[in-house]
């Protein structure tokens, strides 16, 4: 399709950033699938990268690659993650978790030295929020915390509804940390920041979707081309 043709456009000039001996993050999604694709290839034609999955699916992507993979005990900083995103704004702040990997993703992109997020035209926007935020909860005292995260939100200037993640069946969806997620409709959020810090006052939260500078980068497939926008 138009948009995977763009996601492969978005993900090639992030292939070119990657350096023998580099230690890497791999990204998770339909984005970051094409990037770990590409390493797989590097990987094939003998470059040597050490890498770390931001998710089970990615590391048994990157296990099929035969991508030498560790872990961030053993390796505790990387030197550049390429990841995707649901939405980025101009100034690269960045809602992503659609896939439900966004604790993994977060602490990985914080543990590189730089962050490249690589995506098709369509997550661009003016501003966060047409996309639903997902927040990472613990399953005890869920309908307090999603009562909470209302609260605060709203006290942000964020009104809308806050909806548990489905699983499989009746279940709800569990993130590869065991944990719950709730994805937050806000709409528009106006101030990214505060919302970040109310957000984390909830202590039923584990972590939230929102990267505030963490992205160095974005490459940006589509209609009109590849654009790269620096933070
Ligand atoms: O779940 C995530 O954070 C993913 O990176 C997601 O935000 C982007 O997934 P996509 O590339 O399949 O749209």
């Amino acid at each position: 399709t138009k948009a995977d043709d763009y996601k492969v456009q978005a993900a090639r000039p992030a292939i070119d950033l990657v350096k023998p001996g580099m230690k890497l993050g791999l990204g998770t999604g339909s984005t970051a699938y094409h990037f770990v694709e590409a390493v797989g290839e590097l990987v094939r034609n003998g470059l040597e990268v050490l890498c770390v999955p931001t998710s089970e699916a990615t590391r048994s992507h990157a296990e099929k690659l035969r991508i030498p993979l560790s872990s961030l005990d053993e390796t505790p900083q990387l030197d550049l993650t390429v990841d995707g995103a649901d939405e980025i704004d101009d100034q690269l702040r960045l809602i992503k978790g659609g896939g439900g990997a966004l604790l993994r993703e977060k602490i990985v992109a914080t543990a590189s030295d730089r962050m490249v997020v690589i995506a098709d035209e369509s997550k661009m926007s003016e501003t966060l929020g047409s996309h639903p935020l997902p927040v990472e909860v613990v399953r005890f005292g869920l309908r307090a915390t999603t009562r909470l995260i209302q609260a605060l939100a709203a006290e942000a200037g964020c009104e809308g509804e806050v909806r548990l993640r489905p699983g499989q069946g009746d279940l709800p969806f569990i993130t590869d940390q065991g944990n719950l997620i709730v994805d937050c409709a806000f709409h528009t959020i106006p101030e990214p920041e505060v919302l970040a810090f109310a957000l984390k006052r909830v202590p039923g939260v584990v972590e939230h979707g929102l990267f505030l500078g963490l992205a160095d980068v974005a490459i940006v497939a589509g209609s009109g081309g590849v654009q790269v926008i620096r933070r």
